[in-house]
Order: structure tokens, then sequence, then C-alpha cells
């Protein structure tokens, strides 16, 4: 059985991204050859990501549904070979139980769900019958439609609630809390100004879930929003430069008790937070 105290007990564990998309915001198409994406998973874990996620289907906004039969064929063969030879844990990014379970069968260990068991009545019975980890995250609404004017009354309260709720709706299908963890969605139905106060008061959010959290910040739009606004640039830069903007908020959010941060670039996310550990520990000693 999977259990969180598995990762990122001592320090926040990095969650290395390999999306074998053809259209994923920040890496589409990259790694669509099995071949390239195990090689850059291998990748990731040597340059110290302490688990990996790979998704088959992209969730970027506006992104089209992916059907079942073509996202296991992206993505097994690549979950089978990074289960067998990377080292660690491999979760596997979907909304679909079909999906989640050939990943199982593959050898992944958590189900990475973005719709927190919304889109798929049988997706949380799935991971509690195979003892797998889960991860619930927060979107307002679905990929297609969740950029379009998103409103919360308080978004870091609404949020909480919502992911309070989903873990109790995984509990009633049978999954040990040992298996839970949740994420805000940073940028899933958010604007720039709610991505902001999130991780402004992730701690509080920590507090009130009382589970592992997981942050992926990794290049969303809202942090080349922000650079460009304080630069005074027009426009926004590509999604390669947002890695500065990255690790600042990798590790605030390390800093105020993340679980887990999901990146693209682990070498400089597992660097920076083995340095905020350091500085911890001399802070304590
Ligand atoms: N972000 C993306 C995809 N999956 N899963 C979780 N749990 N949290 C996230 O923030 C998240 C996710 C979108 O980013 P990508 O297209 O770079 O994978």
């Amino acid at each position: 059985m999977f259990s969180w105290a598995e990762v990122g007990e001592s320090r926040p564990a990095v969650m290395g991204v390999v999306n074998v998309t053809p259209d994923s915001f920040s890496d589409g198409g990259r790694w669509l050859d099995a071949d390239a994406a195990v090689a850059h998973g291998l990748a990731l874990v040597a340059a110290g990501a302490d688990l990996l996620d790979v998704g088959g289907e992209s969730t970027r906004p506006g992104a089209a549904p992916v059907d079942a039969a073509e996202e296991r064929r992206r993505i097994e063969p690549v979950i089978a070979r990074l289960a067998a030879d990377a080292g660690v844990p491999v979760s596997v990014d979907t909304t679909k139980a079909a999906v989640a379970a050939a990943a199982l069968d593959a050898g992944a260990r958590i189900v990475n769900d973005v719709s927190a068991g919304r889109n798929d009545p049988d997706l949380f019975a799935l991971v509690a019958e195979r003892g797998a980890g889960l991860v619930a995250m927060h979107m307002l609404g679905d990929p297609r439609t969740m950029q379009d004017d998103p409103h919360y009354d308080d978004v870091v309260i609404d949020v909480g609630d919502f992911l309070v709720e989903r873990a109790d709706a995984g509990r009633a299908a049978g999954i040990a809390d040992a298996a839970l963890a949740v994420d805000p969605g940073i940028g899933f139905g958010k604007t720039t100004a709610h991505n902001l106060d999130l991780l402004a008061h992730l701690d509080a959010l920590i507090a009130r879930v009382g589970l592992p959290v997981v942050v992926g910040t990794s290049r969303k739009r809202f942090i080349g929003r922000v650079l460009a606004d304080l630069a005074g640039e027009a426009g926004e830069p590509p999604a390669e430069r947002r890695d500065d903007g990255t690790l600042a908020t990798t590790v605030w959010a390390a800093e105020l008790g993340a679980r887990v941060i999901r990146v693209h670039d682990a070498k400089a996310a597992s660097r920076a937070i083995d340095l905020l550990d350091l500085i911890v520990t001399v802070e304590a000693a």
C-alpha cells in the first residue's frame, strides 16, 4: 500500500513532471515519443526528483479532451519502464478510472486526479481497492471553461472547503488517510490574484486540511504575467523563461509546509530545497 510517509517527511519532495502530450502548455510535444519520455523521467530523477508524475492528457486552459484509449497508449509504456527503472514512486496524472487502472497495473503507485474524483465516480473506489496514493486537486469547472471569469467569495476558504469535502469523499470510498494528499490547483480556474492569495495563505490551508499538500506552480502563466508586469513589459515571457519565478514560489511553498512540489525543472527545485533545509536546520540548532 502506498503511504505519503514514504515521501517528503524530512524535507519537501520534488515531483518531476513527464507530460506525454502534444499540447501541454510548457513542454507539450517534447516527450511524446515513449523513449524520449522515459529518458526525460530518468533525467529528472538523476537531477533530484523524489517522484515522477506521468500524464497523457493536457490540462492546459482550453485543451481538448483525449479518450481513454489514446491516453493509455501514450502513458502505459512510459509508466511501465519508469516504474521498473526510476527507483522512485510514479504517479499517473489522469481523471479516468480506466486509465488509472492501466497505469497502476503498469506499476504506478499514485493517482493524481485534477478533478478530485468528480470526472469519474469510479476513480476513488479504484484507488481504495488498489491501495494506491491519491492527489485530489481543486479546479473550478473543467479545463475548457476554467479561466472564464473565475469567482470565489474567499479563494482560500472556498478551496479549503472543497479539499476537505473531497478528502472526506475519498475516505468514504475507503481510501486510507495515509494515502490521501490534496492540492489547491494553482492556475486551475484562478486569476493571478487568486493564485497569489492561495500561495500567501498556504500555511493556513495546510493546517486546515491536515493532510499532505502538493503544490504545482511550475511555469504557470500567472508567474509570467506577474514578472512581466513588474518589469513593465508588454506581453508574457515564454514558459521556459518562467523558471526563476517558479523557483521563488517553490521555496515559498516549501517553507510554508507543502509536502510535495510539482515541477518541470527538478534540479533547480531540489537544490533550492536542499539549501532551504540547511538554513532551517541551522536556525533550529
Ligand atoms: N498542474 C498541471 C497538471 N497536473 N496536477 C497537480 N496535482 N497539480 C498541478 O498544479 C497540476 C497537475 C498543469 O501543468 P503541466 O501542463 O505543466 O503538467
